[in-house]
């Protein structure tokens, strides 16, 4: 083991790559954010403030990794606190860039769902529960989140908006699919038998817990946010359009 990366260490190189693009599109949601109309630019920086948040704790992730070769778990679970209720305020932000009424119990259940989740995972993955009743509550805390936003009051009120719509269709397609990388993870990483796997040691459930994470975060933070400058700009140039012809 050393301070520096080894050519094959692939979970590793992915803690590397995931750690730069979190840089670059953070640069690129703030940047970009300039340039939407302006009721769009909270989602923007808010996009981009997932990607830093996410930028910072990949730089530790990875040198923990890289020294310990172990899941550097605390930091991620730390980076989730923080980026996944930021995400759900993107729900809401989307929803009032175009006026759409909304209380604020809708957010309240996203972010008791959001808490369940995590506090779920962690506690199985520490050792707090046992695996898999840390992971049953996880999946409860989620089944929440997915509820409110395909059945609840938010689900009805994206419906003015054309962008919005879009953007808010494309973000359910996240939470329910993007999202669903995570539980994988986690199963390839604490649910999998590892007798007859010929794993003694548990590496390879450590590389695919983290290998696993690691794509979705790049999914979940990066191409999250992509979706939200996609309709911001759409709904920019649509608008622009509109205001020449009259
Ligand atoms: C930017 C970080 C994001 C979007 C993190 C999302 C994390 C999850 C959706 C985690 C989900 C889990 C379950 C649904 C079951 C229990 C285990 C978890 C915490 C991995």
């Amino acid at each position: 083991m050393s301070t520096f990366l080894g050519p094959s260490d692939l979970v590793g190189i992915s803690f590397w790559l995931v750690s730069i693009a979190m840089v670059a599109s953070t640069v690129f949601f703030f940047y970009e954010g300039m340039f939407v109309k302006a009721s769009w630019r909270t989602s923007m920086v808010v996009a981009g403030l997932i990607t830093l948040i996410a930028a910072i704790h990949y730089y530790y992730m990875r040198d923990f990794w890289v020294n310990t070769e172990t899941s550097p778990t605390v930091y991620r679970y730390i980076d989730w606190l923080l980026t996944v209720p930021l995400q759900m305020i993107e729900f809401y932000l989307i929803l009032l860039a175009v006026g759409a009424k909304i209380s604020v119990y809708a957010f309240w259940r996203l972010l008791l769902g959001t808490l369940i989740m995590l506090l779920g995972g962690y506690s199985g993955e520490i050792g707090w529960l046992s695996p898999g009743l840390g992971f049953t509550i996880g999946m409860f805390g989620w089944a929440i989140i997915i509820w409110e936003i395909f059945q609840g009051e938010s689900s009805k009120a994206a419906n003015k908006n054309p962008f919005v719509k879009q953007a808010f269709n494309a973000l359910r397609f996240i939470v329910l699919i993007g999202w669903a990388i995570y539980p994988v993870g986690y199963i390839f990483g604490f649910l999998t038998p590892a007798v007859g796997m010929g794993d003694v040691s548990g590496d390879l459930f450590q590389n695919s817990l983290n290998i696993i994470y690691n794509l979705a975060d790049f999914v979940n933070k990066i191409l999250f946010g992509l979706i939200i400058w996609n309709a911001a700009v759409r709904d920019t140039l649509g608008t622009s359009k509109k205001l020449k012809k009259s």
